[in-house]
């Protein structure tokens, strides 16, 4: 079982998504993450394991991205990947055989249409073994307040990459905490730092999606 884990693992980390996939060139014509995941479930393997697989790839990823290793393409491709493992994953998740870690509700802030960096960190901590519930752009704090009521003890994360709308990311801050007080809040986007994420009163700030993956597992440990 350890093989499959790492097998699927590589797959995911180098972004290879199946067997007709070119990428990676020094992986082409090799199985690729559909097949394997195709594969290790029809011998039996458990759909755990096939998550754990994902985990790995993903945190070897993204600690790489954070390192400058490895660049934005790199990261899509091996989201790519996981989401083929995940597609097979899909019964056992809905079924409730798979467990999934936790809950995470991101969205970027109300007035911002950015998203690309959003949907890095949503596939990242997707890779990472939650659930994410993505409420997308421009998302005002009166959704993100209802769906955390309509999900009690998800994280929330919000995104913002304009320096004018850093203020609706205050406020979406300031709604959820009044409304909704035990929610574990973070915050990124490029206008965003340490400093402001304090001077809200955010939970938690992280430059890059392993940051915030890193965070909800240690608050979960
Ligand atoms: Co816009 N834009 N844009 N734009 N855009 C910027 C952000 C800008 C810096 C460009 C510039 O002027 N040099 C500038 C902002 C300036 C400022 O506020 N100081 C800007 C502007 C001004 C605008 C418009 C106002 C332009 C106009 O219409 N006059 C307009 C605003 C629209 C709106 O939102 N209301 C606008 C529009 C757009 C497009 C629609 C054309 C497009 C967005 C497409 C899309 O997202 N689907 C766009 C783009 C692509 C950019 C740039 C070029 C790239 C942004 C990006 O995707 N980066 C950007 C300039 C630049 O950065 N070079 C720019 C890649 C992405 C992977 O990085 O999003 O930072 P990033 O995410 C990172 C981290 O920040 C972190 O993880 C990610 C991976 O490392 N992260 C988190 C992000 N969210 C996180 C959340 C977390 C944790 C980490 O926890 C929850």
């Amino acid at each position: 079982m350890e093989n499959v884990v790492e097998q699927i693992a590589l797959c995911v980390e180098k972004g290879k998504v199946n067997k007709l996939s070119p990428f990676p060139p020094d992986m082409k014509d090799q199985d690729g993450a559909d097949e394997l995941a195709a594969e290790a479930l029809k011998n039996g393997a458990k759909p755990d394991t096939l998550l754990e697989g994902c985990m790995l790839g993903m945190d070897r990823i993204g600690v790489k991205f954070g390192e400058n290793k490895v660049f934005v393409p790199e990261l899509l491709m091996a989201a790519k990947a996981m989401n083929e493992v995940m597609k097979h994953l899909q019964p056992y998740l809905e079924s409730g055989e798979v467990k999934q870690k936790g809950k995470f509700v991101i969205g970027t802030v109300s007035g911002d249409l950015h998203d690309i960096g959003k949907n890095l960190v949503a596939m990242t901590i997707k890779g990472g073994g939650f659930e994410v519930i993505d409420l997308g752009v421009d998302v005002p704090p009166a959704k993100f307040i209802q769906t955390i009521e309509e999900n009690p003890g998800c994280f929330v994360g919000l995104s913002a990459l304009l320096t004018t709308t850093m203020a609706n990311m205050e406020k979406s801050v300031k709604d959820i905490q009044a409304a909704c007080p035990d929610t574990k809040i973070l915050v990124g986007g490029a206008p965003v730092n340490q400093a402001f994420c304090d001077q809200i009163g955010a939970d938690f700030y992280s430059s890059d999606p392993q940051g915030a993956t890193e965070y909800l597992n240690s608050v979960l440990s």
